[in-house]
C-alpha cells in the first residue's frame, strides 16, 4: 500500500464495467500512460457485478454483447446461448481484466467522493473514500448508465420486518425458496425476475403500476454450426453492427407497417414473436413502429392479443394488458405472461389500488388488504444516465458543480464531454447513443483514448467543449427524439421515472453509424467542437 495520500498519475478511470475496463487497457497498454481504475464495488463488472438477481440476462444477443476489439478474445468467448446470463458476463469481464494484466492497476471498494479541476495546474484532484487522493491530467468516468438505484419513497418502507432488496444491489445470501415475495416494478428487470423466481417461492405478488408490452426472448443454445459461423463471420457481423443504428446485430427494417396487407403484417409479427427478441420485434419487423402512432398501435395490438391468448383468467389478463403507446425500451422475457397462470402468482395494479404503506408484516393496499410478506423485491430501476454524476461532488472550472451545470437537465457534447469540465471524458454520459451498449462503449473509449493520446503529447493542454456546441448537440438530440414516439412514454430514457427529476432528452437517437461519423469528423478536424487550452509556458 502506498502511504502517500496524494498519488500523481496521468489518468484515473472511475468505474470498472465494460467501459472502464477497456479504457484502462487502452490508456495503459496502448498509450503507455500511468493510469489506475477505481470502483466502489468489491469486484469488476459494473452493472454485471451489482445486478445478480435471479434471471438477470442481457437481452442484446450474445454475439454483440461483448468486445470486438480483439478477435482472439471473441473467438474464445464460450457463450453458447443466444442471450447471455449475468454470471457468464461477469466471468467474461473478469477474464478480460486478467488477459490484459489490468488487475494490479485496479482499486476495488474505492469510491470517488469528490473531483475538482484546478485551472492553474490543469489537473483533476479526485478524492476517494479510502483516504487516497489522485492528482491526474485526465479523468475518464464510466460511472454506469443504469447504476444509481431508484429506491421508491413508499410510506413505512423502513418498518418492514422481512428482507427488502433492490435488484440492482442484490444480496447474494437471499434465498427465496418457500418465501412470500412481492416484486414492485415490471420493467426489463421485473420481467426477468418474476418468471425466474415464481417456481421456487411460496407466493409471488407482482405490484404493477403500468403494465408493459413484452415479447418472448426465445433464448436457446446456439448449434455448434451457428457458433462457428459467428466466429467465421466476425468481420461481416461487426461491420454490420457499426453501420447500423441500434448495434443489435440485425438489419433495422425500413418497411412501412401499412404498405403490406393485414395478413402479411400479422405474419411478420408472428414470425418475430416466434423468433424472439424485444428490439427485433420493434425494429426488425417494420421501420415506423417507433415513429408512426398507427403503426405503433398495430404492433401493440398484436401483443395485447397474445396476452389475451396466453393468460387464462380474464381479470389477470386485463391487469397485465398495457393500453398506452408501445414506446419504452422494448422488452422481452422468458415466459412472463405464462407465469401469471400459476396458482402461486398474483398481480396487484397499484395505479388502481395503490400501496397505502409498508408495515412490518408486509404491504397494505388501499382496499384494506394486508399482503403478508417475507421479502419485498424492488425492481424499480435506476436514476439513469446522469444519476451517478449528480450523486457525486464533481466540480469543474470556477468551482462549478456538475449538478448545477445540469440544473436544467444533463447536457453534453457527444455524450462524452461537458462544458466547464476540461479533460473529463464520460463513457455513456448524457446524450450518448441509444444502442446495444458494448459497441457504443467501444467507439467512445477508442475516441477518448485517441484524444487523450494526442493531448498527452502536449503537456498541460486541455480540451473543453464549446458552450454553443454543447447547446447545439442537446438540441440535435431533442429534435431527433421528438421525431419518435419515445418521449411520449414515461420512462427512464427521458428521466421520467424519478419523482422530481426533470424530464429531458438523455440520448442521441440518431444511431451508431451517424454517431461514429460525427466522432471521426471531430477528431479528423482537430476538435472544432472544443476549445484547446495550451499553457503559455510549456515545460516538456
Ligand atoms: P425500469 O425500466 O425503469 O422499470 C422500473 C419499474 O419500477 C417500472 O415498472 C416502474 O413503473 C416501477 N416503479 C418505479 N418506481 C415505482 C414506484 N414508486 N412505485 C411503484 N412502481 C414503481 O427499470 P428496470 O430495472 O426494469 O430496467 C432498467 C433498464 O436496465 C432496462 O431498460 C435495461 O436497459 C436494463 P412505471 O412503469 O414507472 O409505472
Amino acid at each position: 500500500a502506498n502511504s502517500d495520500p496524494v498519488q500523481s498519475l496521468d489518468a484515473l478511470v472511475v468505474g470498472l464495467g465494460f467501459g472502464g475496463i477497456y479504457s484502462l487497457h487502452k490508456l495503459r497498454n496502448e498509450l503507455g500512460l500511468d493510469a489506475v481504475a477505481i470502483d466502489k464495488a468489491g469486484g469488476v463488472g459494473g452493472t454485471w457485478y451489482w445486478n445478480r438477481y435471479p434471471g438477470a440476462l442481457s437481452d442484446s444477443e450474445s454475439f454483440v454483447y461483448q468486445y470486438s476489439f480483439d478477435r482472439d478474445l471473441y473467438a474464445q468467448t464460450p457463450w453458447k446461448t443466444k442471450f447471455v446470463t449475468q454470471p457468464e458476463i461477469l466471468e467474461y469481464l473478469d477474464g478480460v481484466v486478467d488477459r490484459y494484466d489490468l488487475r494490479p492497476h485496479t482499486r476495488l471498494e474505492t469510491a470517488m467522493t469528490r473531483a475538482a479541476f484546478d485551472d492553474t495546474t490543469g489537473r483533476w484532484t479526485v478524492e476517494t473514500d479510502r483516504g487516497v487522493t489522485y492528482s491526474v491530467r485526465f479523468l475518464v468516468t464510466g460511472l454506469g448508465l443504469l447504476s444509481a438505484t431508484n429506491v421508491p419513497d413508499i410510506a413505512g418502507i423502513d418498518t418492514f420486518a422481512g428482507r427488502l432488496a433492490h435488484t440492482g444491489a442484490w444480496p447474494e445470501d437471499l434465498d427465496l425458496t418457500g418465501k412470500r415475495v412481492a416484486v414492485i416494478g415490471n420493467g426489463s428487470t421485473g420481467g426477468q425476475v418474476i418468471p425466474a423466481i415464481a417456481p421456487v417461492v411460496k407466493h409471488l405478488t407482482s405490484f404493477m403500476r403500468t403494465p408493459q408490452y413484452s415479447v418472448p426472448a426465445g433464448n436457446r443454445e446456439h448449434t455448434p454450426q451457428e457458433l462457428q459461423e459467428l466466429v467465421d463471420n466476425f468481420e461481416a457481423n461487426w461491420n454490420q453492427v457499426r453501420e447500423s443504428s441500434l448495434a443489435m446485430g440485425f438489419v433495422e427494417s425500413t418497411a412501412e407497417t401499412f404498405a403490406v396487407s393485414d395478413e402479411e403484417r400479422e405474419a411478420v409479427f408472428e414470425a418475430a414473436w416466434n423468433h424472439g427478441g424485444g428490439f427485433r420485434f420493434m425494429f426488425e419487423t417494420f421501420g415506423d413502429i417507433a415513429t408512426d402512432p398507427e403503426a405503433n398501435e398495430a404492433a401493440a395490438s398484436f401483443i395485447r392479443r397474445k396476452i389475451a391468448q396466453i393468460v387464462k383468467d380474464p381479470e389477470t389478463a386485463r391487469r397485465l394488458t398495457p393500453t398506452d403507446l408501445y414506446a419504452k425500451r422494448p422488452l422481452c422475457d422468458s415466459g412472463l405472461y405464462e407465469t401469471f397462470n400459476r396458482d402461486n402468482v398474483s398481480i396487484e395494479r397499484i395505479d388502481e389500488n395503490p400501496i397505502e404503506r409498508i408495515v412490518p408484516e408486509g404491504i397494505l393496499t388501499a382496499d384494506g388488504v394486508l399482503h403478508e410478506l417475507d421479502v419485498i423485491i424492488l425492481a424499480t430501476g435506476f436514476d439513469a444516465v446522469d444519476g451517478n454524476y449528480r450523486r457525486t461532488e464533481i466540480r469543474g472550472r470556477d468551482d462549478v458543480l456538475l449538478a448545477d451545470h445540469w440544473a436544467d437537465g444533463p447536457t453534453s457534447y457527444l455524450g462524452m464531454a461537458t462544458t466547464g469540465f476540461p479533460n473529463m471524458f464520460m463513457i455513456l454520459g448524457p446524450n450518448g447513443p441509444f444502442t446495444n451498449l458494448p459497441p457504443s462503449i467501444e467507439v467512445q473509449v477508442e475516441w477518448i483514448s485517441d484524444t487523450i493520446g494526442r493531448l498527452a503529447a502536449q503537456p498541460g493542454a486541455w480540451l473543453e467543449v464549446r458552450k454553443d456546441i454543447e447547446h447545439d448537440w442537446t438540441e440535435t438530440c431533442a429534435d431527433i427524439a421528438d421525431a419518435t414516439l419515445f418521449p411520449k412514454a414515461a420512462s427512464w430514457i427521458f428521466g421520467a421515472n424519478i419523482p422530481g427529476k426533470r424530464r429531458t432528452v438523455m440520448f442521441y437517437l440518431g444511431g451508431l453509424k451517424e454517431y461514429r461519423g460525427i466522432l471521426a469528423a471531430e477528431a479528423a478536424q482537430d476538435f472544432p467542437g472544443f476549445a484547446l487550452h495550451a499553457p503559455a509556458f510549456v515545460t516538456a
